[in-house]
Parts: C-alpha cells; sequence; structure tokens
C-alpha cells in the first residue's frame, strides 16, 4: 500500500468548487467517528492514527481553505475558531501532559487531502523533530 509520502506526491490541489474526501465527511454522506461538531467546524478520529489520540479537526465549509499557504484576510475568525476548537478537543481528551497541533501544508509537507486539517495528537511521548 502507499506510504504517506507517496500518497502525497500524488495528490493535487483540487480547483475551487472540485470536492474532497474531507468535504463529503462535512456533509456526513461518509461516516466518521465523529468527537466535536459545531455550526462552523468538524472533527473525527483520523483513520490511520499516528497515536493513542489523533483527530481531524475541520471547517465544514472549506470556502477556498485547501491548504494553509491559501489563506486569506476573511478566514482570520474561522482559524481562530479552530484554534479555540482544537484546545477544546484537546481538553476533552485529556491531553493537559502534552499534545501537537499539526498543519502538513503542500506536497512537501506530505498534505494529502486539499481542505484544510488540523492535526491533533497526542496521548504518547512524541519525537522531535518530525520526519
Ligand atoms: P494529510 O496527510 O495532512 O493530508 O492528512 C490526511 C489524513 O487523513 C491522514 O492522516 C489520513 C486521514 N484519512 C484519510 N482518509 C480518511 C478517511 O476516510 N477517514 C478518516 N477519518 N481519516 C482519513
Amino acid at each position: 500500500s502507499l506510504s504517506e509520502v507517496d500518497r502525497a506526491k500524488i495528490a493535487r490541489p483540487p480547483a475551487e468548487n472540485e470536492d474532497t474526501l474531507f468535504g463529503k465527511i462535512a456533509r456526513k454522506e461518509i461516516p466518521a467517528n465523529i468527537v466535536y461538531e459545531d455550526d462552523k467546524v468538524l472533527a473525527f478520529r483520523d483513520i490511520s492514527p499516528a497515536a493513542p489520540t489523533h483527530i481531524l479537526l475541520i471547517p465544514k465549509v472549506r470556502d477556498s481553505l485547501t491548504r494553509l499557504n491559501q489563506i486569506q484576510e476573511k478566514h482570520k475568525d474561522i482559524l481562530g475558531h479552530m484554534m479555540w476548537a482544537a484546545a477544546e478537543i484537546a481538553r476533552n481528551e485529556k491531553l493537559e501532559e502534552g499534545w501537537r497541533l499539526v498543519i502538513n501544508d503542500g506536497p512537501l509537507a506530505c498534505q494529502s487531502i486539499y481542505h484544510l486539517h488540523f492535526h491533533i495528537i497526542g496521548g504518547r511521548q512524541l519525537g522531535w523533530p518530525p520526519g
């Protein structure tokens, strides 16, 4: 099967209105193990977890938020809300001893799905630097 690096190499940013897997999850067309939801964001467990806790947090509406590199001034509110939601989720998961918030931005960082997502990773001692 493909490694994360291989998957990222063949992924490409979608056209503006092209759907992604996370769009389908956001609209509940594909099931996911949801741990947090409000009117703006959705968080669900990663299908191939890198740690005991591995949650993905997405804006429900992509609205040109394909990757961090593409953010615009109009996205400042949703990005602030996502940071708050990430902390709330980490508190719910009892990660106070340490956890990591990761954004893989673009092919060299192994981004494979072009709907902005935060990785919330914790529950074990994490290494540094990342690979
Ligand atoms: P990234 O490599 O940063 O684009 O992260 C994409 C993540 O999405 C990766 O950790 C695996 C996860 N993933 C891929 N497909 C699915 C799926 O169908 N369901 C869930 N819950 N996660 C998925």
